[in-house]
């Protein structure tokens, strides 16, 4: 690096998880089915068989979990609330037991000096819900709002930063449009339904926020820039359809009160005329946006891919991540300026970013080498850096993950943690990458000038 690399003085460095994805004991305590019980219970939707019914035992392990944060250093934690831990139904009857669970998390955190960020919805949507249509259902925005009125009047004498909704666009595009998440479906008359009422929720549940909450709420989206892989007309427009329905369709309605032209183009038919009404509610003002960044697209245009006809194009020199995405921390700045460009000045949480790798089996000695994941991060600290530096006004760094974790639809076998979890004792090690992020974090991101960690990879 040649420019120094500086963050501001109260900057909030984290992890992030998910309740499904760590807490195990989904149905304990009187909580609710979600749709990812079923899900992990239809055979051939998880690899490998894989469920979240044990997944980390954090659920039970909780304590200790935040003593390893603590350990590492870590200022604030990003995690998520199970709906139907609160309300076993999705509505009506609220559970004591699963309000109890998060306050003792949240005032062991508050006791280790971590920043609680919690998230009330990623992704496990009450089954009793889906049973009524889940986000096909006009009057989620309602339900989801109840439940945020209980959350918020239980917890935000703690929480300081609220997040309505977990990505939208993989709600969508995994749930109801490709069907690889739950609940499965496969249809492209119901994706911008799901969509619009995930975006009508958030607006009811910030509604509701600022009536009874005296913090701060926003909204995570996941963004990936969109690059051409020509400058030929029809790949810079395959370019701005992939754009629009993956990273404005969120954005726009909810900053410029509109959706993208393009969706019309996209979905043609299955894209409803929407009540002008609604961007008065989805357009709620936000007290910060959040972002994920896990990589870039780069698009040509393809007419058999449904029904986007966009085709991703494989850079031959790039580096792929387990998962197969690029790792390209450039885009994380692009993504940084290019939301200031657009929407305005705010202040932004990175709220994941994180690779999965293959880790090599832990040595006797107890270290996890996992220096792929190490340059990722290196990599990508500076790139949030530089966007610093071009003036955006970004708060915090939350790593995707604190622990390996259920990958969703992949199991267990991809592993983003930056602590190790040998899934058949739960012992939890440190990775190599959480060393060097806890050397991050104790410098406030200076350590990255002149260490840039190979010690810590070198000495086993
Ligand atoms: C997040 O979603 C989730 O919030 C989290 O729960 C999850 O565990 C984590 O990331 C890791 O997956 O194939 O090159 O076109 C990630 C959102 C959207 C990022 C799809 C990668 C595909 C890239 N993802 N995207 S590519």
């Amino acid at each position: 690096m040649t420019r120094p690399i500086r963050f501001p003085s109260n900057f909030l460095w984290g992890t992030a998880t998910s309740a499904y994805q760590i807490e195990g004991s989904p149905l304990a305590d009187g909580a609710g089915h979600s749709i990812w019980t079923r899900f992990a219970a239809t055979p051939g939707r998880i690899a490998n068989g894989d469920t979240g019914d044990v997944a980390c035992d954090h659920y039970r392990r909780w304590r200790d979990d935040v003593a390893l944060m603590r350990q590492l250093g870590m200022k604030a934690y990003r995690f998520s609330i199970a709906w139907s831990r609160i309300l076993p139904q999705g509505t009506g009857a609220v559970n004591e037991a699963g309000l109890a669970f998060y306050d003792r998390l949240i005032d062991e955190l508050l006791a280790n000096g971590i920043e609680p960020m919690v998230t009330l919805y990623h992704w496990d949507l009450p089954a009793a819900l889906d049973d009524r249509g889940g986000w096909l259902n006009p009057d989620i925005a309602d339900w989801f709002a109840a439940y945020a009125r209980i959350v918020f009047d239980r917890y935000d004498d703690r929480v300081r930063h609220w997040v309505t909704l977990n990505e939208p666009w993989v709600v969508t595009d995994g749930g109801y449009l490709h069907g690889t998440l739950a609940p499965g479906h496969r249809n492209a008359y119901e994706a911008p339904i799901a969509s619009h009422n995930l975006l009508r929720a958030h607006g009811a549940a910030v509604q509701v926020y600022r009536e009874i909450g005296r913090h701060q709420i926003g909204l995570v989206v996941n963004i990936e820039p969109k690059y051409p892989a020509s400058d030929a007309p029809e790949d810079v427009a395959a370019t701005r359809r992939a754009d629009a329905y993956m990273n404005r369709q969120y954005l726009d309605p909810v900053f410029l009160g509109s959706y993208p032209a393009e969706l019309k183009e996209i979905f043609g038919p299955a894209w409803p005329d929407w009540p002008a009404r609604d961007f008065d509610l989805i357009s709620q003002k936000l007290d910060f946006i959040g972002i994920n960044y896990y990589t870039r697209n780069v698009c040509r245009h393809d007419g058999a891919n449904w029904p986007l006809q966009v085709a991703p194009v494989r850079q031959p020199q790039a580096t792929y991540t387990e998962t197969g995405w690029e790792v390209f921390p450039q885009g994380l700045t692009d993504t940084l300026v290019g939301f200031k460009r657009r929407y305005g000045d705010m202040p932004v949480y990175v709220m994941e970013n994180g690779s999965a790798f293959y880790d090599p089996p832990q040595a006797a000695h107890g270290r996890v080498h996992d220096p792929l994941r190490m340059d990722c991060l290196r990599g990508n600290i500076a790139a949030l850096a530089a966007a610093i530096e071009q003036g955006v006004d970004l708060r915090g760094y939350m790593v995707w993950s604190l622990l390996d974790n259920l990958e969703w639809s992949l199991g267990f076998a991809k592993r983003f943690g930056i602590v190790h979890v040998d899934f058949a004792t739960q012992r939890r090690t440190p990775k190599d990458s959480a060393l060097l992020y806890a050397r991050i974090v104790a410098s406030n991101g200076a350590c990255l000038d002149e260490d840039i960690g190979n010690d810590i990879a070198n000495d086993s």
